[in-house]
């Protein structure tokens, strides 16, 4: 074992904070939804205990309704903003620990699969109870999904707040999101700027809108139905939409496994809805998949790393195959690391600032595993090396300058350790 896997190994146990890792310490001090489902994974090459209690301890945040929500507030800390109390979701939890009223792109069916497939090459059949349990989990938040986030049936899945996204500050959100009041009752107490350089992170402006989301939302009582028409921000998004498509199939995988028939039917239904909500979102013409803005009725056609995220999930055909090629390599043409979280060419790239052209190494994490899926092999093998030679290069750090290769954002990051377990495994 390497020096470096070591010290990845020690990243995982150092944001540790008790079955449950905090994406880096200080900046983002709580359970993040899919940096644990990742985080899990990261874990499962070494621990396979290890990495089902992570997502043990992300569904003790789950709703009654199935909604997995995008933080876990399992102990106070007050070096984050918006914490619980601006979120005011307490009503809906008695014994649970307090959560955000949102959530985030649903990692977790992936990692269920990823980690008890590796339970099972070790051996370990007394993981069944544990799988199950966390089928479930993930099959209640994918019903909820169906249901509260494609009510107009689109076979799309639409996220109501950037944060949701996970690509927060891309320029995917930018015209759908001025739309948004900046006019907020909560005072804005920023923390991320004294962790971060105000330089690599979202405008003020934008926190505003932010919280302004949180606040209509807050004052719907966090209710799916009247959030869903009091929505000033929505976005059927390709990105969230392929996670959980791709996420679906392995739970159809371990399903099969466990002989669930009537599961097995159901999901197979949400499946076959997705690819076919996902396949109508390709355009020839930008060689990529767009998400659309159901406020504006328009495609989002901003060049972001979203335009390749439904490799995971689906066979491209035999144009699509080479358009994709072609458009990622000129995405990384001239660059240290690819793949850019926006276009270089694009005129919203910026290098260094929160997901608008800087490098995340679980995004290509995906982008490696959306390509072999769909025979890609070596471009997908050039992407994952860079990846490494990124993080060996600039150490754990949350993001990484395409053009210069430096490490951005926060350090000791716990999905960067994952991802490099994963990738190295
Ligand atoms: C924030 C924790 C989270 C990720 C998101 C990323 C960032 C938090 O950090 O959001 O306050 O802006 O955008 O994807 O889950 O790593």
């Amino acid at each position: 074992m390497s020096d470096i896997t070591d010290a990845a190994r020690a990243i995982l146990a150092f944001n540790d904070r008790g079955g449950y890792t905090v994406p880096t310490d200080a900046l983002y001090p709580f359970q993040w939804n899919w940096d644990s489902a990742f985080v899990s994974m990261g874990f499962a090459t070494f621990n396979i205990d290890r990495a089902y209690q992570e997502l043990e301890r992300l569904i003790e945040g789950q709703w009654d309704d199935g909604m997995l929500p995008h933080i876990v507030f399992h102990v106070p800390s007050d070096t984050y903003f918006p914490g619980p109390d601006v979120w005011n979701t307490h009503h809906r939890h008695h014994k649970k620990p307090t959560t955000s009223g949102i959530t985030q792109p649903p990692v977790f069916g992936m990692a269920l699969r990823y980690i008890y497939e590796i339970a099972l090459t070790e051996g370990r059949e007394d993981v069944l109870a544990r799988t199950r349990l966390l089928f479930h989990a993930a099959l209640r938040s994918h019903r909820w999904w169906m249901k509260v986030r494609d009510p107009e049936k689109r076979g799309l899945v639409a996220i109501l707040h950037p944060w949701e996204s996970g690509s927060d500050n891309s320029p995917a959100w930018d015209e759908a999101l001025a739309r948004v009041s900046t006019i907020t009752k909560t005072e804005i107490c920023r923390q991320d700027t004294k962790h971060v350089s105000a330089a690599m992170r979202p405008h003020h402006a934008d926190y505003q809108r932010f919280i302004h989301l949180v606040e209509v939302y807050r004052e719907c009582k966090w209710d799916p139905v009247k959030q869903w028409s009091a929505a000033p921000f929505k976005v059927a998004d390709v990105q969230m939409t392929a996670i959980l498509a791709r996420a679906t199939a392995d739970l159809i995988w371990i399903a099969s496994h466990l002989n669930l028939l009537d599961e097995i039917n159901e999901l197979s239904t949400i499946h076959r809805i997705l690819l076919d909500g996902l396949r109508g979102r390709w355009r020839n013409n930008l060689r990529g998949f767009v998400s659309l803005d159901l406020i504006s009725g328009k495609d989002i056609q901003k060049p972001t790393q979203a335009y390749f995220i439904p490799l995971i999930a689906i066979e491209l055909d035999t144009y699509q195959h080479e358009a994709v090629q072609d458009e990622i390599e000129r995405w990384c043409n001239g660059m240290i690391v690819g793949v850019p979280s926006t276009a270089p060419f694009s005129s919203d790239f910026e290098s260094k600032r929160y997901w608008r052209g800087p490098v995340w190494a679980v995004i290509n994490w995906l982008i490696v595993d959306g390509l072999c899926k769909n025979h890609l092999a070596e471009l997908a093998a050039i992407i994952e090396g860079n990846t490494i030679n990124a993080i060996e290069r600039a150490g754990f750090r949350e993001y990484f300058d395409p053009i210069t290769g430096e490490g951005l954002g926060g350090n000791s990051f716990s999905w960067t350790a994952a991802a490099y377990l994963v990738l190295r495994h």
